[in-house]
């Protein structure tokens, strides 16, 4: 292989991304892959996005925003000026000279890595791409996908990384419902097979975030990403079992995190909940657990934390108990309003939600609970759907009791805490209110 054939690709496709001419491609259309499908357009490159789901491929033809984080306006000027089109027809790859991949990374039922969904993307860029191309996996994964999943793969047709492809591995680091941080403006890592690939990724990131971060390799870059999400998991373990502690203790956690709050340096305050909800921090951590398994060694931390958060629920279940032995009621029988169900305040995702279970546990002891969510219309417990329910503070007067397990920022707390009998606050949403009825983690 001689040098020049080397830097064949790699100049050119070096310059399609510099002048901003290339077509650039995103697999996957769901809150990674549109706001990057979006900025990548803004930035001033052609963008087909594919997506396999039909109404997604059809709402984002007809600039119909679907992702909350994406700025709708952005949306629609991008879809007008054609700058942006989606479609399902995975043929299109033909024509794009770098392919970002955004999607799914769940965790299978016996909680090993769920690799199907980049395996179908990755299927279709190797019948479609053309040589010498930039592929971007931004899906989290566990450290050495890029070069042990990937790369053979392509390998496999007699490509080199560096010569006839380009790989590099992006973290996303979306944050739903987060309105200051946001694609453009949050730092992007980017690690590469080799130097040229991390070159051209870098290339390409650069128009279309403010900082990009280059690291020494895809490894590096998929590390980045556990240790970001791992430190998130591990340290709301950790706040829980101080939740868990200060119970034992009679002592307000929510006064202790407040206070330690207030230290200046050297501190970082997690707040308790009802457990660890989202398909992100729940699950990323075990692609790490599950790798070093591999390798003979224990992620003690991971699965500890896990042990803690998969806990809270139960705990919720316990301070309902708790509340109800006061009016000397039991839960069997007895009607619990739920207020909230998604993972977190103001989003609408149930995905590994601490709301489904602590309902679960109150139904298996013969409670009869309806909830309410205004981002969250249905929901599937035990096989039974269960519908939202309008909220009426004549609805909790008539309920036993409350339990609020999502904080979404529409709720009027102060009539919440008025219309109901006994109230579980699993997230101090009643902060700075006294009231005998209301009982905390
Ligand atoms: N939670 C607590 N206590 C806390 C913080 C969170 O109980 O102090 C719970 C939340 O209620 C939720 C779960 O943990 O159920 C995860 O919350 P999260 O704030 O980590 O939110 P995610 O999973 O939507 O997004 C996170 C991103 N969040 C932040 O950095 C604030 C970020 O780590 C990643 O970009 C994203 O996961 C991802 O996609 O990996």
């Amino acid at each position: 292989m001689t040098p020049g054939h080397m830097s064949d690709h790699y100049s050119a496709l070096h310059a399609r991304l510099a002048s901003g001419q290339a077509q650039v491609g995103v697999i996957g259309l769901g809150y990674v892959g549109l706001p990057l499908a979006v900025e990548l357009a803004r930035a001033g490159y052609t963008v087909i996005g594919f997506d396999v789901d039909a109404g997604k491929v059809a709402s984002a033809n007809r600039g119909e925003n679907y992702v909350r984080d994406v700025d709708p306006g952005d949306f629609a000027t991008v879809v007008e000026n054609g700058r942006f089109r989606a479609t399902q027809d995975f043929a299109d790859l033909g024509a794009v000279d770098s392919v970002s991949i955004c999607v799914p990374t769940p965790l299978s039922k016996t909680r090993d890595p769920d690799m199907s969904f980049i395996n179908a993307a990755v299927d279709e860029i190797l019948q479609y791409l053309p040589a010498g191309r930039l592929v971007v996996l931004e899906s989290t994964t566990y450290p050495g996908t890029t070069k042990e999943f990937l790369l053979p793969r392509f390998e496999a047709k007699g490509w080199h990384a560096g010569d006839e492809v380009f790989l590099a591995f992006s973290p996303e680091r979306v944050d739903p419902g987060n309105s200051a941080y946001k694609t453009r403006n949050t730092p992007k890592v980017v690690g590469g097979v080799t130097a040229r690939c991390l070159d051209l990724a870098v290339q390409l990131y650069s128009r279309a975030v403010d900082c990009v971060v280059p690291v020494s390799s895809a490894t590096t870059a998929e590390m980045v990403k556990l240790l970001e999400n791992t430190f998130r998991a591990v340290n709301i373990g950790l706040i829980n079992e101080m939740a868990l502690m200060c119970d034992r203790l009679g002592v307000s956690v929510w006064e202790v995190v407040e206070a330690a709050g207030t230290k200046p340096f050297g501190f970082m305050k997690f707040k308790p909940g009802p457990g660890l909800g989202g398909h992100c921090i729940p699950v990323d951590p075990h692609y790490l657990s599950w790798k070093l398994r591999l390798l003979k060694y224990r992620a003690r931390f991971i699965e500890l934390a896990a042990d803690v958060n998969s806990e809270m629920p139960g705990y919720v279940v316990s301070k309902v108990f708790e509340g109800l032995n006061r009016f000397h009621r039991s839960v069997n029988g007895s009607q619990i309003f739920v207020l909230g169900v998604a993972y977190k305040r103001d989003v609408g995702d149930v995905r590994e939600s601490p709301a489904l279970e602590v309902i679960e546990l109150l139904q298996a002891r013969g409670a009869d609970v309806m909830y309410n969510d205004p981002f969250v219309p249905a929901i599937v417990v035990n096989g039974r759907p269960l519908h939202s329910i309008d909220l009426t503070m004549d609805l909790l007067r008539g309920s036993d009791c409350t339990v609020l397990i999502t904080d979404h920022t529409c709720y009027d707390w102060d009539s919440i805490v008025s219309s109901s009998r006994l109230l579980i606050d699993t997230r101090n949403a009643t902060a700075g209110r006294t009231a005998d009825n209301i009982i905390k983690l």
